[in-house]
């Protein structure tokens, strides 16, 4: 049985996020403000039912997909972009692809001990952020 993503993660580290955020074509003021954030992931996990909230004192980000099943994806509040997106298991990994404008773009999360990974990937860029869990 897959891990349980379900919790609430803070961020201890972020690279390369300003390259992400060029990648989607965040203006300059946004990407400073931004880059300053130490978000909150917070999950709830019902079996194959996920969502998600990007929590931060800037702006919020919420999504909730089934796995293996394409939704339509607006990142509302992020670059504003309309994607098909789906999620898939890959082992106890859960791996995003955001089919759109862009190339190459989507997510990986992965669960270590009391950490949260996650990659952001758009086209060349890749974002690594890091967060651990709230007791
Ligand atoms: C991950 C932010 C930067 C615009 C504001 C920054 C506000 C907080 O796809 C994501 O998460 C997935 C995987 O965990 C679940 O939906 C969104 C945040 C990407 C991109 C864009 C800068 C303005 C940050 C919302």
């Amino acid at each position: 049985m897959p891990v349980n993503y379900s919790g609430t993660w803070n961020m201890i580290s972020n690279v390369n996020f300003d390259g992400y955020m060029v990648a989607i074509d965040i203006d300059f003021a946004t990407r400073k403000l931004a880059g300053m954030l130490k978000t909150q992931k917070v999950i709830d996990q019902d079996g194959d039912l996920f969502t998600m909230k990007t929590v931060s004192t800037f702006r919020n980000y919420h999504c909730s997909f089934n796995i293996g099943e394409e939704f339509e994806e607006v990142t509302k509040g992020l670059d504003n972009r309309k994607c098909k997106s789906v999620v898939n298991w890959d082992g106890d990994r859960i791996v995003c692809v955001q089919k759109g404008e862009k190339r190459n773009r989507g997510w990986t999360h992965w669960v270590k001990g009391d950490h949260l990974y996650l990659e952001l990937c758009c086209e060349g860029q890749v974002c690594q952020q890091i967060f651990k869990k709230n007791p």
